[in-house]
């Protein structure tokens, strides 16, 4: 499926969550060939009722929904068929309308046709993708003053049916940052389903990466991988620069340090260039509320480094291993409580 998720031909946002799906409405139901039947009235004239309609499908945005997933599991959607007509007139039951909540910022396209049916940018909009069919039509209604026995009777119509594809702009509640090679990637691997490549060497995230933190009680938020930044970052060196503003859209960062750099630098220093990058490059950026994580503490383990480093940073940090998983549960609950933080002050 073609889908563009790359942010520097995209310029904003970024982040796209997709899912594709089948929609149909409901077939209308059929008309009935009746006539009527009663004691003492020998020849009783038609009385098949027309069918009911077949039920719309609408996608509506709703509060509280910010990802597509619920849609990875379920790919038919299905509004109800209308009933068929039935003898003494009985009109066949409509069929229920279906209606599909998607968050806000969801894109419906048709995916056959490749157009984009409709932008539903805000909470509360509500839009028709596929109506149902017309119920079709008993005898009763072909009945004319020549023809008052007509046996002739329509089929409900066909519900419109369209394959789609849901694409979400996400915007990451946590960004990511830090140098080259800290362990940002294997973070998001693990406490996400996100799987970008990892490796020993700088630069081995290209493009950005999103992944959904997923906690108890259906709780998540979207945590967003970014390439290493590095001194110069903010004037264009590096990968990083064209990432920054994505960043500068989160609510927070987390500004992650390997304790323990290969190259033998001092993560204290690598600390302050990359926030000196930070500060650079602008103030929102600068202003937002950073979350300091001291990786690979399994490096450490008389946790000399990490003190020292608290001793010099004189900011609360941290420690995690990306690599054992020590500590990542905590940091997650940590971000999830910072995220629900910013989203309360947003909100007020
Ligand atoms: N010992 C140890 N190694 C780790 C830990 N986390 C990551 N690493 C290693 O550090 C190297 C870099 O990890 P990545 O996750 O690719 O780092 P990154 O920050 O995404 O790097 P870039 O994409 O290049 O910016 C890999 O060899 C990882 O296995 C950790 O907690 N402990
Ligand atoms: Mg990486």
């Amino acid at each position: 499926m073609p889908h563009n998720n790359n942010p520097v031909s995209n310029n904003y946002p970024m982040f796209i969550d997709e899912a594709q799906i089948w929609v149909k409405a409901g077939d209308g139901g059929n008309g009935c060939l009746s006539f009527r039947r009663e004691k003492f009235i020998p020849k009783g004239g038609p009385d098949g009722g027309d069918g009911g309609e077949g039920g719309n499908v609408y996608f509506q945005t709703v509060e509280n929904l910010d990802t597509l997933m619920d849609f990875t599991g379920k790919h038919h959607w299905h509004a109800q068929n209308g009933k068929d007509g039935s003898g003494k007139n009985k009109h066949g039951a409509d069929g229920r309308d279906l209606i599909i909540d998607v968050p806000p910022g969801t894109l419906i396209y048709d995916s056959d046709l490749g157009l984009l049916l409709k932008d539903l940018s805000e909470v509360g909009l509500k839009v028709c993708i596929c109506r149902g069919g017309k119920g079709g039509r008993g005898n009763k209604a072909f009945a004319t003053a020549t023809n008052q026995a007509p046996r002739t009777t329509t089929a409900g119509k066909k519900g419109r049916e369209r394959n789609i594809r849901l694409e979400l702009k996400l915007i990451a509640d946590v960004g990511l940052v830090g140098m080259p090679n800290a362990g940002k990637s294997t973070l998001i691997s693990r406490c996400s389903a996100a799987r970008p490549k990892i490796a020993d060497y700088p630069f081995t995230t290209t493009e950005p990466v999103l992944g959904i933190v997923e906690l108890s009680d259906f709780r998540r938020f979207v945590m967003a991988d970014i390439p290493g930044l590095i001194e110069g970052s903010h004037n264009g060196a590096g990968l990083g620069f064209e990432f920054l503003k994505h960043i500068e859209r989160t609510r927070i960062i987390a500004h992650m340090l390997d304790i323990m750099p290969v190259d033998g630098s001092d993560p204290v220093e690598n600390y302050k260039a990359i926030r000196h990058e930070l500060e650079q490059y602008s103030k929102a950026l600068a202003q937002k509320a950073e979350i300091i994580v001291a990786n690979k503490i399994d490096l450490d383990p008389d946790a000399i480094i990490v003190k020292n480093l608290r001793k010099k940073v004189k900011k609360k940090i941290y420690p995690i291993s990306a690599v054992t998983g020590e500590g990542v549960k905590e940091l997650s609950e940590l971000l999830w409580e910072k995220v629900k933080e910013t989203k309360t002050a947003e909100a007020q």
